[in-house]
């Protein structure tokens, strides 16, 4: 065959535009050609930024500390193996509120093929992290001396965020664990946006000494300091956070083996009472959803391995 003519191959590959990873610092950077973007510091593993539709979608305290010292106030911090002030009498009892996963460095493990349904384009990237048990610091592993490993996936899409995380039971002692993933979700304003799907659901109100109470509301509005574990959900039912005006969905979240949720929004006085939250008036422009496991304990037996996660998706 006379090949002289034949158009030479055009590597399509290299010519659709790809998603990109980079790596600066403590942090890890995802871009989808499509525009969206997602950062990640490998201080707790906390997601700090998730662009999409032009904007951003998480709220990060201007006054976030950033440097390791503290929890990251905003983004994703993700809360194991505890959450709240550990129990007294419990293995987790000697370790900080919401546990060390989000005080603790990670590694970063690579990007790996997305599997979820709407990333099988190539719109769609997915970074791995990772944290065992001879990673913590020598206070963690006295206060919690389980063999652990585990890996935190975060999936960017062009129409959603996905983070996922396993837990390995890698010693020979059962261990129990609760996890939760801290969403600080960005809002313009909270007064003009109400959570749904929550229902006649049983929630625990840690502003009224953990009183139990039954949600009367379809659309649950935030008009003062709100601490809520809404317990027993259907994972798969979105929690929608939407505009009260016209009830368009900013946000839908659905969930993976993760049965609880937390909304919270700390109001005037705690906003101050927090260094690390600012501008203190910042409390109208965030509002925590966070699915979780917190209502109970996962009992992890030695060799087994749980996952858990959600997706979010904004401005549907
Ligand atoms: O998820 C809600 C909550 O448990 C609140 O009670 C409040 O303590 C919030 O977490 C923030 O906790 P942190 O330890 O990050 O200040």
């Amino acid at each position: 065959m006379d090949r002289s003519n034949k158009p030479s191959a055009i590597g399509l590959g290299a010519s659709i535009p790809q998603p990109t990873v980079s790596i600066k610092d403590s942090t890890v950077e995802a871009s989808l050609p499509s525009g969206e973007s997602a950062t990640i510091h490998l201080y707790g593993a906390t997601v700090t930024s998730w662009k999409a539709h032009g904007q951003e979608q998480l709220f990060l305290s201007e006054n976030a500390i950033l440097d390791g010292s503290k929890p990251i106030r905003g983004g994703i911090p993700l809360v194991f193996p505890v959450f709240g002030p550990p129990p007294k009498d419990h293995a987790t009892s000697t370790l900080p509120q919401h546990g060390f996963a989000r005080n603790s460095k990670w590694e970063y493990l690579g990007k790996s093929s997305a599997e979820s349904a709407d990333s099988q384009s190539d719109q769609a990237v997915k970074l791995d992290f990772g944290l065992s048990h001879t990673m913590l610091s020598e206070e963690f592993r006295k206060a919690w001396p389980y063999e652990f490993g585990l890996v935190y996936s975060v999936t960017l899409t062009k129409n959603s965020l996905q983070t996922q995380l396993q837990v390995r039971n890698e010693g020979t002692q059962n261990f129990e664990f609760q996890v939760l993933m801290h969403t600080y979700l960005s809002v313009a304003d909270i007064s003009t946006i109400r959570v749904k799907n929550l229902e006649s659901k049983t929630y625990i109100d840690k502003t009224r000494n953990a009183s139990s109470h039954t949600e009367a509301s379809p659309a649950l509005a935030i008009t003062e300091e709100t601490d809520r574990v809404y317990q027993s959900l259907d994972p798969s039912v979105p929690i929608v956070v939407s505009s009260a005006a016209d009830d368009q969905p900013l946000f839908s979240i659905t969930r993976d083996a993760l049965t609880d949720v937390v909304v919270w929004n700390p109001w005037i006085e705690k906003a101050k009472g927090m260094a690390d939250f600012g501008p203190d008036e910042a409390y109208k422009n965030m509002i925590c959803v966070e699915a979780g496991s917190v209502s109970g304990w996962q009992t992890l037996e030695a060799g087994d391995s749980w996952e858990g996660g959600q997706s979010i998706k904004s401005r549907l």
